[in-house]
């Protein structure tokens, strides 16, 4: 039976866990103390020997991509923090930052030295002022502390932290539409590669990593790689935040080892509603194939739930119970991403709105076979022909949903969204 591993959430209950004394009774601060006394490659071998995989959702290893900056560019090194955390679903970075803070202050600082980066960005969905200013009260409490700018713990190392606003966007928290909105253009993905660890902000070797990515660091260097591997399974090591809601007693943020299943968060969670039971859910958010109950036990780590066709995403895990319409949710999910689609691609910038004209009939009861396969077409037109993940994203709970319910779609609802609600239109070039 998997249990909690609380490392990240270990002072949540504390009132005052965001603030630096509550943070050092904990020991933090103790991993930078350390790591300012180690070789700077031998922090990086050590992130990489540990397996921590990146906890934006692609799940690329951390270790490598810190490995990744070139050696003889002489230009400056970035590390920009990804908090752009926008994700339907995804409620893990947000309450991160505003119960532990530190977690990510002293991450960056171990990370920034680690890579030879003496600025750091970090770049905070613009929506959520409270949490932008309780991290901005941390870094100030470090620099204070001393723990940022000059010469941090006497060791000679200078690191400045920006905490920066976004623009409001969903698309900013693509690592390259991010780095165009910070440095003051119009959030739009760029072409990959160059990856930004090579040429990232300004043009420079850049690390992007997420907040939870980040955070996890400091544990690492204080309790080795072994200690974080284990946890999880041989390929998806450690722990991470697993975020439930929707029809779920308990919603809220559970911190398990990579590979328990959804069934074992359920009985932590106190199990779906009373009286009813689980109908779909989602992996990792609204852009991973959505799971039914027949994968209740799939382990929640990155392999096993590709095997069963979908991806751990940001381990988002809404839960819907046999009261919700698949169509309506879906409907809902396309209406936001035809909101979000930057406009640079044609297959994103159409094929969104357009799935949300056909689904809208589908959910008015007036869904037909030709409907279905326009569905599908346009999907099949976006997969792989977008520019960037928004665009492949969206496909993938309108195929899965008609994989598992082919029935509901031809049904449809009978309840026409806009007999419910005030008609919005949808955003379109
Ligand atoms: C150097 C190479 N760097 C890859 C780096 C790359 C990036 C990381 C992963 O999308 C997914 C997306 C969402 N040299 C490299 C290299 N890199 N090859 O590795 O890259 P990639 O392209 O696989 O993923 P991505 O563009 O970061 C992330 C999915 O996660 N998702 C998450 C959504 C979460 C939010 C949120 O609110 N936080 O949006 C959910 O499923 O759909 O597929 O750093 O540079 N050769
Ligand atoms: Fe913009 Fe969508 Fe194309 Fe991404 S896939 S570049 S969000 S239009």
């Amino acid at each position: 039976m998997t249990t909690l591993t609380p490392v990240l959430s270990r002072n949540w209950d504390r009132p005052d866990s965001f603030t630096l004394a509550a943070y050092r009774d904990n020991g933090g601060y103790e991993a930078l103390r350390k790591a300012l006394t180690m070789e700077p490659d031998s922090i990086v071998d050590l992130v990489k020997a540990s397996g921590l995989r990146g906890r934006g959702g692609a799940g690329f290893p951390t270790g490598m991509k810190w490995g990744f900056l070139p050696k003889d560019n002489p230009k400056p090194r970035y590390l920009v923090v990804n908090a752009d955390e926008s994700e339907p679903g995804t409620c893990k970075d947000m309450p991160l930052l505003l119960a532990n803070p530190h977690a990510l202050v002293e991450g960056i600082a171990i990370a920034s030295y680690a890579i030879n980066s003496h600025h750091a960005f970090v770049y905070v969905r613009g929506e959520v002022l409270h949490v932008i200013r309780r991290l901005r009260h941390a870094v100030a409490e470090a620099y204070e502390a001393g723990l940022l700018g000059k010469d941090i713990l006497g060791s000679g190392f200078d690191l400045d932290v920006i905490v920066h606003a976004g623009a409001g966007a969903y698309i900013c928290g693509e690592e390259t539409a991010l780095l165009d909105s910070l440095e003051g253009y119009r959030g739009q993905p760029r072409l990959k590669p160059p990856f930004p660890a090579v040429a990232g902000l300004y043009a420079s070797p850049t690390v992007v990593n997420n907040v939870e990515s980040i955070a996890s660091v400091p544990g690492i260097v204080a309790n080795g790689a072994d200690w974080f591997t284990s946890m999880g399974t041989e390929k998806s090591a450690g722990f991470g935040f697993f975020s439930l809601s929707g029809h779920v007693e308990r919603p809220g943020q559970y911190e398990a080892p990579l590979g328990v299943t959804l069934r074992e968060l359920l009985d932590m969670a106190g199990g779906v509603r009373d009286g009813h039971r689980l109908k779909f859910w989602t992996p990792g958010g609204s852009s991973t194939p959505i799971f039914t109950e027949e994968h209740l036990d799939t382990p929640l780590d990155f392999e096993a739930v590709g095997a069963a066709g979908s991806m751990l995403g940001t381990r988002a895990l809404q839960i819907f119970d046999e009261t919700t319409s698949v169509v309506r949710v879906v409907r809902g999910w396309i209406e936001f991403y035809a909101h979000e689609s930057c406009g640079k691609c044609t297959p994103c910038r159409e094929g969104n709105f357009w799935m949300v004209q056909v689904l809208r009939r589908i959910e008015a009861g007036k869904g037909t076979q030709e409907d279905i396969d326009t569905l599908l077409d346009i999907c099949d037109n976006l997969l792989g022909r977008s520019f960037c993940a928004l665009g492949d994203g969206a496909t993938s709970s309108v195929t899965s949903a008609i994989k598992y319910f082919r029935e509901e779609f031809i049904a449809g609802t009978h309840t026409p969204a806009w007999e419910l609600f005030p008609y919005q239109r949808t955003t379109r070039w």
